[in-house]
């Protein structure tokens, strides 16, 4: 349903970007509190917990997850939260990230940037990262991370969702495909 779609898009930006102004409160872990957010979500949208629920345990890219009363999104903040935390599961050798052709000349040089938000997302497989660099523009590129490489060196890959994510992805570590 297209109301669900506009409640789920709604929710990842209360609970990545601006809680505050909606009187939500974010702890340092990233946790709100569910009852705050399904009042947000009631007074919105006049939907419930069921509808929260519902968006939770069907997100394609579990973008949420909910435990002991409380909220929070996985990855894509822009506020000040801690993410130094990563769900178990190994992290393949080789991961992906789908972005526009004209920035590639400033990622090659600088290395990938968390930009506005607190990490850089990387993706599991091709398909993934064209989907996430197709939000940038009709035709984008995809580029190789040699995430072993990066671990190698102790540069930290957190897994959260189906997402990937890290501080920094140096140079050195991005292939052009
Ligand atoms: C680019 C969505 C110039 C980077 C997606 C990207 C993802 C640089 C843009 C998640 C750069 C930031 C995140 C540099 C990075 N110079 N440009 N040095 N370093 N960039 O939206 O990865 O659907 O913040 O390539 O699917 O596109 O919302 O990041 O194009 O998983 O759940 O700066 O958000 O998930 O853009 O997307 P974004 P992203 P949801």
């Amino acid at each position: 349903m297209e109301e669900i779609g506009r409640i789920s898009r709604f929710l990842s930006g209360l609970l990545r970007h601006f809680p505050h102004k909606f009187g939500v409160k974010v702890d340092s872990e990233g946790w709100a509190s569910l009852e705050d957010v399904e009042r947000v979500i009631k007074e919105r949208y006049g939907a419930g917990m069921d509808i929260i629920r519902h968006i939770v345990n069907n997100d394609p890219k579990g973008r949420f997850e909910i435990k002991d009363g409380r909220i929070r999104a996985r990855y894509g903040h822009s506020i000040a939260i801690n993410t130094r935390w990563s769900e178990d599961g190994s992290i393949p050798p080789k991961l992906y990230h789908g972005t526009r052709p004209e920035v590639v000349k400033s990622i090659m040089q600088h290395g990938l940037l968390p930009m506005r938000r607190l990490e850089v997302h990387l993706s599991g497989s091709v398909e993934e990262a064209i989907d996430v660099g197709r939000r940038h523009c009709p035709k984008p590129v995809v580029l190789e991370i040699d995430a072993e490489g990066m671990m190698g060196e102790g540069i930290e890959i957190r897994k959260k969702g189906s997402v990937y994510t890290a501080d920094f992805v140096p140079p050195k570590f991005i292939r052009v495909l």
